[in-house]
């Protein structure tokens, strides 16, 4: 049972090549726990903030001159305590002063090391009650980008593979396959255009959002004609993004809140998706209420901007019926503890959780063990780029240490 012997706090880069922070913790025993903390483009008004007002150089000088002394000496399987100590030291509600990406990359450097000193899996250390670890994630693949993480791409952010076989093996090779159709497809549609990939490594096309819909659709019905595997789609319209003053702006029209519903409904029939994220603006409670009653039979009508991951907004929509799942990214709210929360939330009120990444990621695997270890619905890590494929292999290392 050894303490928390040191804790260190750097600047790395992510896959945007924007400076962020990884931590490493040691313990008395020399096991050690090493994480970086990922960063978002189209952030929610209501998430923590992801560094203090002087970034990246004023998060480590703060973690090291108030932080980390208040960590060392502690016992590092006490979580809950540990992660107490971050808001405590912090003494802001949304960690303006040590920064949110500080506070994630401690709370799984430390969890991590507890893992390497028992020899467990992080996933083990992760688990919530009930959780086995033998039920694995569907993979939720970015294939084409657009809005905030591409440049000239269609409005909606992003167009998604939803594969869902129990077998990971299986759905991570249909969310690949699917990308690969859509490269092929744009490549014969538009044999003249240079074709670019987006922040997430998604393709980006000069298409329109129906358009892209097309593309997405045809490239998923190929690949489960192909691979026999269920994958369908999805999108991230991350509306929040092209919604101002009440209206939700399209390159050729305005809509208002109830015409965005019915053309969303619309999409989701035509088009068959049976993954939708953000289909409104994040202050539209109502909104995403009336587009679950219409199509959360057939969708998993999924919150990200609006909950930010925070228990009490996800609260808020369980009572009002605004979704049926709910979009989990750990530096949303800063800590592991405060991750479980919303997690636990959504298990006792049937709201299915999706573990997910942000758009500038760290090259590295354990949000693949935050997916398993909180009994995720889905794991939505992208596609194609090394700081996506780190998720994947990571999942798939997991199943293969699984048996059966
Ligand atoms: C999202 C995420 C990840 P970002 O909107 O779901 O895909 O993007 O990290 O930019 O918030
Ligand atoms: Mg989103």
């Amino acid at each position: 049972m050894s303490r928390i012997r040191s804790v260190e706090v750097e600047s790395l880069f992510d896959s945007r090549a924007r400076a962020t922070v990884e931590a490493t913790i040691e313990l008395e025993s020399g096991a050690r726990g090493r994480a970086g903390a990922p960063s978002g483009a189209s952030t929610g008004a209501t998430e923590v903030r992801a560094f203090p007002a002087g970034g990246v150089p004023e998060a480590l000088e703060t973690a090291r001159a108030r932080v980390v002394p208040a960590l060392v000496g502690r016992d590092p399987r006490d979580q809950a305590g540990f992660d107490r100590v971050l808001h405590e030291v912090d003494g802001t509600p949304d960690f303006s002063r040590i920064g949110g990406n500080t506070a994630t990359a401690l709370s799984v450097a430390v969890a991590t090391a507890v893992g390497v000193e028992e020899g467990r899996p992080l996933w083990q250390v992760l688990a919530r009650p009930g959780v086995d670890g033998r039920r694995f994630p569907a993979i939720v693949g970015n294939c084409m980008n657009g809005g905030a993480h591409a440049i000239g791409g269609p409005e909606f952010q992003e167009f998604i593979a939803f594969a869902e076989s129990p077998d990971p093996r299986q759905s991570v090779a249909a969310a690949i396959r699917v990308h690969g159709l859509i490269g092929e497809a744009l490549h014969r549609r538009l044999p003249t255009i240079a074709l670019g990939r987006g922040d997430e490594g998604g393709w980006v096309a000069p298409l329109g959002n129906v358009e892209a819909l097309e593309v997405l659709v045809a490239a998923c019905a190929t690949a489960r004609d192909e691979l026999h595997v269920p994958v369908h789609p999805g999108v991230d319209l991350a509306a929040s993004g092209f919604y101002r003053d009440g209206r939700y702006r399209y390159r050729d029209r305005a809509l208002d809140t109830e015409e965005q519903v019915a053309l969303v409904c619309e999409l989701v029939d035509r088009y068959g998706i049976r993954f939708l994220e953000d289909p409104l603006d994040q202050t539209s409670f109502d909104g995403f209420a009336a587009v679950t009653r219409a199509v959360g039979a057939k969708a998993l009508v999924v919150g990200d901007d609006i909950y930010t991951t925070d228990v009490r907004r996800v609260a808020e929509g369980a009572a009002r019926g605004s979704s049926n799942a709910v979009l989990v990214k750990v530096n949303q709210v800063g800590t592991l503890t405060d991750t479980a929360a919303t997690v636990d939330f959504c298990r006792a009120h049937e709201l299915a959780t999706v573990t997910s990444h942000r758009s500038g990621e760290v090259p590295e695997g354990w949000l693949a063990h935050v997916a398993l270890g909180t009994g995720a619905r889905a794991l939505k890590c992208g596609v194609v780029g090394g700081e996506r494929v780190a998720k994947l292999n990571e999942l798939l290392r997991l199943r293969r240490a699984t048996p059966g």
